[in-house]
């Protein structure tokens, strides 16, 4: 890398020291396609072994202290106790997932199904979700709804609306007033004619009609082919209605691989928004969230690299000279705007990372570290018998 100046570089290590990620429980456990589950030794059994894979992650990384809890995958009886757990561990509980596609009443929706008796049974799973909340201090739920039609007239398009529409209301209504309604959409699977939030411009049409504790999330992994998500972003951040991403990568649907791996160029344009709309910092309120599945890889490595990614699309989005970018953007100068960009993406910014790491007190290297600290082996020989959770159960 060439020789940043002194006050770039402590300006970039400052941004990246207060960047926080957080990691899924569920990523933690066995997963697979609807073909196969490959299971995998030594994954956690219950919701405390995938808190304690987490903070492991944190303690290599020094950037991921919270953990997302999907319920009910990671249903306790006391979730102030696993608060507690997770607090020991050295790591807080994040966002919670809601769970209304998992259940056969829900085969023709959750909150729009067209009986009023299970749109009444999906609402309560919500409320619980908010009572979760209220035991693990959580600032966030999440809620991504499977909802919608297969074929043409199977349901009233606007009568599913009206019926999401008057269910968020109510969850909105239940939040306290440090708590937020992440809403995200998602193209289309399970449902493939019609999905009831199939796009960011849907979320936030809801999201404004809610009010200004209920935000967009923006899962990468959940747009047609070609899409300039980057674009979302930017338009989300000066509405000032973007709450979070659900990061991951794909190539083709919803893969869930880990971030930064399909496209890495992306990531950056993701990034370069952010930091430039100064939307880094956790004070800034948008949750940077991993949602993925590690099908064939072993897992805490594989969240630990996503971590990792997202730290180098941030430090590569945070070189950016934005004087030399705004004013080549002023004089209309389409080369030079670019190469700003571009110089930026093509540093390699892994040496600046490993000093951040040595400032943080940490390995360098996570990922060696990791492995040579046996705790892959430990949790291999102590969790033989493991279940499969979340999407393996
Ligand atoms: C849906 C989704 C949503 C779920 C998660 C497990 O595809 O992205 O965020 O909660 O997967
Ligand atoms: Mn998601
Ligand atoms: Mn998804």
């Amino acid at each position: 890398m060439t020789e940043l100046a002194p006050s770039t570089r402590s300006r970039v290590l400052a941004a990246l020291r207060d960047q926080r990620i957080e990691t899924a429980s569920w990523a933690f456990g066995n997963s697979g396609t609807r073909f196969k589950v490959f299971a995998q030794p030594g994954v956690p059994r219950d919701p405390y072994e995938k808190i304690a894979d987490a903070a492991t992650v944190h303690r290599f990384t020094g950037v991921a202290p919270t953990v997302a809890l999907h319920i009910p995958w990671d249903k306790v009886d006391d979730y102030a106790a696993l608060a507690a757990y997770a607090k020991e561990q050295g790591v807080a509980l994040g966002a919670i997932n809601a769970n209304v596609f998992q259940d056969d009443d829900y085969k023709l929706g959750s909150v729009t199904n067209p009986d009023p008796a299970i749109r009444a049974k999906a609402l309560a799973h919500l409320i619980e979700c908010v009572d979760i909340m209220d035991a693990t201090g959580s600032r966030d739920l999440k809620l991504w709804f499977s909802d919608g039609t297969n074929y043409p007239g199977q349901d009233s398009i606007r009568a599913r609306q009206d019926r999401l529409a008057s269910a968020l209301s109510a969850t909105y209504e239940r939040l306290g007033d440090d708590q937020r309604m992440l809403l995200e959409y998602k193209l289309f699977e399970p449902a493939f004619y019609m999905t009831d939030v199939p796009d960011w411009g849907t979320s936030y049409a809801h999201c404004l009609q809610l009010g200004d504790k209920a935000q967009v999330v923006i899962d990468t992994g959940h747009h047609a082919p070609g899409t300039n998500i980057e674009f979302i972003v930017a338009f989300l951040l000066r509405a000032g209605k973007l709450g979070g991403f659900d990061f991951n990568s794909r190539f083709y649907a919803d893969d869930d691989l880990m971030v930064g791996s399909a496209d890495p160029f992306q990531l950056f344009r993701i990034m370069q928004e952010i930091v430039s709309a100064d939307a880094l910092n956790p004070a800034a309120g948008i949750a940077f969230m991993l949602d993925q599945c590690h099908n064939i890889e072993p897992k805490i490595q594989a969240v630990i690299r996503s971590v990792m990614n997202v730290q180098e699309a941030t430090a590569k989005a945070l070189l950016v000279d934005a004087p030399a970018l705004a004013a080549a953007q002023e004089n209309g100068d389409v080369l030079e705007a670019n190469a700003a960009l571009m110089d930026a993406y093509h540093t390699d910014v892994r040496p600046l990372l490993r000093e951040l790491r040595a400032d943080q007190g940490l390995d360098p290297d996570p990922i060696a570290a990791f492995k040579g600290s046996g705790y892959y082996e430990t949790v291999q020989a102590a969790r033989v018998g493991g279940e499969a959770a979340g999407w393996g159960a």
